[in-house]
C-alpha cells in the first residue's frame, strides 16, 4: 500500500441494503430471484418505508429472498398472496404491502387471486418474477413458458395444439382499470437493471400515492432446470425469451378508473 492509499480518508460508496440481514440468498448460482429481492431491498430503504413495508410471499423459490429481510413477512397457500396482500391492506392502510411471488404461483395458480385484486384496484404492490417454469419443484411448463421451449412436463417443446399459447402477465394487469401501474423488466444487462429498478420503484410509488396496484414482471434466469450456466441463461433469455416478452412500462396512470 503505498504512502498516499495509506493516508486516504475512506468512504464507503456502496454497500447492501441494511434491511437484509446476513445471510447469502437461498438460491441456486445464477438464480436471478435473489437479484430481484436485492432491488425490492434497496428501494424499500431508498423510499424510506421499509419500516412499514409487509412481504406476502408466495410458494416456491421467488419468495425466499423476503426471508432475509428484516421486514414483517407472511406466507400464504401457493397463489393467494393478492389475497392476504389486500387484507393486511385493507386492516393496515398506513402500511407499504407487497408480494413477491413466481410466475407459477402469481399466473397459475393464482390467477384467481390476481385478477381479483386487479378488479377491485387494490393498493398493493405486486411482484412477479418470471422464470418460464415451476422452478421449485423441477421446471414443469407454467403459463409463462415461451413457444417451443422444453421443460420436463413438454419433452417436445411447448406446443400451441398440446399446451396452448405462452401467457402475459404485464399486459393482461394493465387491461384492468383498478391497474395503476403495469411493467416488465429484466436483468441481462446494465441498462434494463437499471429500468427494472425504475419499474419496481414507480410501483411502490402508485402505493405511497394511494392511487391503485402496481404490478411489475421480471424475467428471471432459473439456470438449474433450463440446464445451463448462468450466462447462457442470459443469452438465452437476449435470444429467445424477449422476443416473446418486451420490456417496457404498459400501464402509468396517476389515477385509476
Ligand atoms: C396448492 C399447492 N399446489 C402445488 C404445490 C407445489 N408447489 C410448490 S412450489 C410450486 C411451483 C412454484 O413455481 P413458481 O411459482 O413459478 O416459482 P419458482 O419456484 O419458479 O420461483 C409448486 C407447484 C403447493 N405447494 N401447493
Ligand atoms: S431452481 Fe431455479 S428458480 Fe429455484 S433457486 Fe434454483 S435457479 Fe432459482
Amino acid at each position: 500500500m503505498s504512502q498516499e492509499t495509506k493516508g486516504a480518508r475512506r468512504e464507503k460508496i456502496f454497500g447492501a441494503p441494511k434491511i437484509l440481514w446476513g445471510p447469502p440468498f437461498l438460491t441456486c448460482a445464477g438464480c436471478q430471484h435473489s437479484t430481484v429481492s436485492r432491488i425490492v431491498a434497496e428501494i424499500l430503504e431508498e423510499l424510506g418505508i421499509d419500516g412499514k413495508a409487509i412481504a406476502v410471499m408466495g410458494v416456491g423459490c421467488a419468495g425466499t429472498g423476503t426471508f432475509l429481510m428484516n421486514l414483517d413477512v407472511t406466507g400464504t397457500a401457493h397463489g393467494r398472496p393478492p389475497d392476504a396482500a389486500t387484507a393486511i391492506k385493507r386492516v393496515r392502510p398506513d402500511t407499504i404491502v407487497w408480494t413477491m411471488q413466481g410466475d407459477g404461483d402469481c399466473i397459475a395458480i393464482g390467477a384467481g387471486p390476481l385478477i381479483g385484486a386487479l378488479t377491485r384496484g387494490e393498493k398493493i404492490t405486486i411482484i412477479m418474477c418470471n422464470n418460464t417454469n415451476y422452478g421449485t419443484t423441477g421446471g414443469q411448463l407454467a403459463p409463462t413458458t415461451v413457444m417451443g421451449q422444453v421443460t420436463s412436463t413438454s419433452p417436445l417443446g411447448r406446443d400451441a395444439a398440446r399446451e396452448g399459447f405462452t401467457v402475459h402477465a404485464a399486459e393482461l394487469a394493465a387491461s384492468f382499470r383498478g391497474c395503476a401501474y403495469s411493467a416488465r423488466g429484466a436483468l441481462t444487462n446494465p441498462d434494463n437493471y437499471r429500468l427494472t429498478k425504475r419499474y419496481i420503484k414507480t410501483a411502490f410509488q402508485k402505493q405511497i400515492d394511494n392511487v391503485g396496484l402496481g404490478f411489475v414482471e421480471v424475467i428471471s434466469a432459473c439456470p438449474t432446470n433450463w440446464h445451463k450456466t448462468p450466462l447462457q441463461s442470459l443469452k438465452w433469455i437476449e435470444d429467445e425469451v424477449l422476443a416473446e416478452f418486451p420490456l417496457g412500462e404498459f400501464k402509468n396512470v396517476d389515477r385509476i378508473g
